[in-house]
C-alpha cells in the first residue's frame, strides 16, 4: 500500500485545531457506568451513520451503529442463527467484522466485501462456540482505525445455556466495559491525527473513556461484581489494576472461560483483547475503588535489522501512561457474601504430532509496517492451509513497537513467550484470538482453525499498523 496515500486520507480528516487540546469535564458523581443497549441478532438492522452523541457533557459529532456509543451490545445464544443487515449511511465504504466469532467467509467482514455508501450487506451465520465476549467493528481497507475511532464498535455477548457455571454475580452486578482513548477536537469531533510519531507508535487519545464516559463513578454495593472488559482502543495497551480496597480475579479471556478464577494484582489488556473479571468489593464499604491503568515500560526492542530507529521515547508514544478508567463508589449497605465460583472452561487439546509450523515476523521500520516483509495485498493468498487445521504459529516482533496480533476464523492457545517479558501470563490462558507481542518477544500459539473455508486475515490490531498494511490473507481450503 502507498503510505503517502494513506497519510493524505487520514490527515485530511483530522481536526484543524488538534493542538489546542480540550479536556472533557468530569461527569457528575453517581451517574454510574453507562451500559450500551442490548439487542438480539435475529432480523437485526445495524445502521452505520453519522450522528450526535454527548461525551462527558460535550456534544460530539460521531459515526455510530444505531445511534449508540458504544454500539448496541448483541446478545446471542450458542446455536442461534444471526440474520443481520448492515446499512451503510456513512460517506465512505464500510464492512463489519465480528471479532472473536468464527463465521463463514461471507460473514467475516474481509475488506474486499466493503459496501458503498447507501448500500446494504446481509449477514447470515450461526454462532456455535462457547460463552464469551466478542465484539464488532468496521474492517474497511485503510479506514478501520478512522471508522472505529469515530465510534463504530460494540460488544457481542455469547451465552451458552448448556455451560455449567455457578457462583457468578447476578445480572445486576454484571457490567460490560469498553475502554477507548479519545481526544476531542476543538470543532467538537473525535480527532484522529496520524502525523509524526503516530505513524510508528499509533494513535493515543488524551482521555480514557469507559463506555463513552470519562472516568464515570459507578454506585456499588460491598459485593463481588463481574466486569467484562474490551480494549477497543486503536493502539493503547492498558495495565488494569485496582486502587483502593478491592481485588481482581480473571475468569475468562478472549474465547471464553478459564478453568478456575485466577487472582491477579494487575493484567495487561492490548487492543482487541477481552477479559472477564471478578471485582471483589466486599471489603470496601463506604470507600471508592478505582479501576486504573498503571504505568509500564516496554522492552527496548531491536530498532530494525540494521540498528536504525529513533530511540525508545519516539517509539513509545504515550504507551504506558497511568490514569483512572472508572470508579466504584461503594455504599455502606450490608456486605453480600461471595459464593465459591465454578467455571465452564473448554479443554484445549495438545498439538497433534506433525502439525505444520509457520513463522511470522512483524517489522516496523521507518514508518513501514510489514509481516514477513509484506504489506497487505487484497488479492494475494499469503498463507494457504485447510479449514479445521491445527498448526503451531510463531509471532516474532523484531521492531521497536508493540503488536497485538489477531487471527480471524480461529481460536488459539498461547504456549510460549521468549524475549521481552519472557513468560505466558495467567491472564493469557484459555482460548484466545489476539495476543500481545512486545518488542523483542517471540510468541508461539497453537492455532485451531474453524470449519469454514475461505479467505480470512492475520493482522496487527494496532489499527494504525493494520491500516498501513500490517495484514496478510489466510486462505482456508475445504477440508
Ligand atoms: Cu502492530
Amino acid at each position: 500500500m502507498n503510505r503517502r496515500h494513506f497519510v493524505g486520507m487520514a490527515g485530511g480528516l483530522a481536526a484543524a485545531g488538534w493542538w489546542a487540546r480540550h479536556r472533557w469535564p468530569l461527569p457528575q458523581a453517581g451517574r454510574g457506568l453507562p451500559q450500551p443497549p442490548m439487542v438480539g441478532v435475529q432480523g437485526l438492522t445495524l445502521r452505520a451513520a453519522p450522528g450526535p452523541v454527548t461525551v462527558g457533557g460535550t456534544p460530539v459529532d460521531a459515526w455510530l451503529y444505531n445511534a449508540a456509543l458504544p454500539a448496541p451490545t448483541l446478545r446471542v445464544q450458542r446455536g442461534e442463527r444471526a440474520t443481520i443487515t448492515l446499512e451503510n449511511q456513512l460517506p465512505e465504504p464500510t464492512i463489519t467484522h465480528w471479532h472473536g466469532l468464527v463465521v463463514p467467509e461471507a460473514a467475516d467482514g474481509h475488506p474486499r466485501l466493503a459496501i458503498a455508501p447507501g448500500a446494504t450487506y446481509r449477514y447470515d451465520f450461526t454462532v456455535d462456540q462457547p460463552a464469551g465476549l466478542a465484539w464488532y467493528h468496521p474492517h474497511t481497507h485503510m479506514r478501520t482505525g478512522y471508522q472505529v475511532h469515530r465510534g463504530l464498535a460494540g460488544l457481542v455477548v455469547i451465552e451458552d445455556p448448556g455451560a455449567r457455571t455457578s457462583g457468578l454475580p447476578p445480572a445486576e452486578r454484571e457490567l460490560l466495559l469498553v475502554i477507548q482513548d479519545r481526544t476531542l477536537g476543538t470543532g467538537g469531533e473525535l480527532a484522529y491525527d496520524l502525523r509524526g510519531p503516530a505513524m510508528m507508535a499509533g494513535y493515543f487519545g488524551d482521555t480514557i473513556l469507559a463506555n463513552g464516559a470519562p472516568s464515570p463513578a459507578h454506585p456499588a454495593e460491598p459485593a463481588v461484581y463481574r466486569l467484562r472488559v474490551l480494549n477497543g482502543s486503536a493502539s493503547r495497551i492498558y495495565r488494569l489494576g485496582l486502587a483502593g480496597p478491592g481485588s481482581l480475579r480473571v475468569i475468562g479471556t478472549d474465547g471464553g472461560m478459564v478453568s478456575a478464577p485466577i487472582p491477579v494484582d494487575d493484567v495487561w489488556l492490548a487492543p482487541a483483547e477481552r477479559l472477564d473479571l471478578l471485582v471483589d468489593l466486599t471489603g470496601a464499604a463506604g470507600q471508592r475503588v478505582t479501576l486504573e491503568t498503571r504505568a509500564f515500560t516496554l522492552p527496548a526492542g531491536t530498532f530494525g535489522p540494521r540498528g536504525m530507529g529513533r530511540g525508545p521515547e519516539m517509539m513509545r508514544g504515550r504507551q504506558g501512561d497511568a490514569g483512572p478508567i472508572m470508579h466504584f463508589d461503594v455504599g455502606r449497605s450490608r456486605v453480600i457474601a461471595a459464593p465459591a465460583v465454578t467455571l465452564a472452561a473448554r479443554a484445549i487439546p495438545s498439538l497433534p504430532r506433525g502439525a505444520a509450523e509457520r513463522r511470522f515476523v512483524f517489522s516496523s521500520m521507518m514508518m513501514d509496517h510489514t509481516i514477513n516483509g509484506m504489506a497487505f495485498d487484497m488479492s494475494r493468498r499469503d498463507v494457504v492451509t485447510t479449514a479445521g487445521a491445527v498448526e503451531r504459529w510463531t509471532f516474532v516482533n523484531d521492531g521497536p513497537v508493540p503488536h497485538p496480533v489477531h487471527l480471524h476464523a480461529a481460536h488459539f492457545a498461547v504456549r510460549t513467550r521468549t524475549g521481552g517479558r519472557g513468560e505466558v501470563y495467567p491472564w493469557e490462558q484459555g482460548w484466545k484470538d489476539t495476543v500481545l507481542v512486545l518488542p523483542s518477544e517471540v510468541v508461539t500459539v497453537d492455532v485451531h482453525f474453524g470449519p469454514h473455508p475461505g479467505l480470512f486475515l492475520l493482522h496487527c490490531h494496532n489499527l494504525v499498523h493494520e491500516d498501513m498494511g500490517m495484514m496478510l490473507n489466510v486462505a482456508l481450503e475445504p477440508a
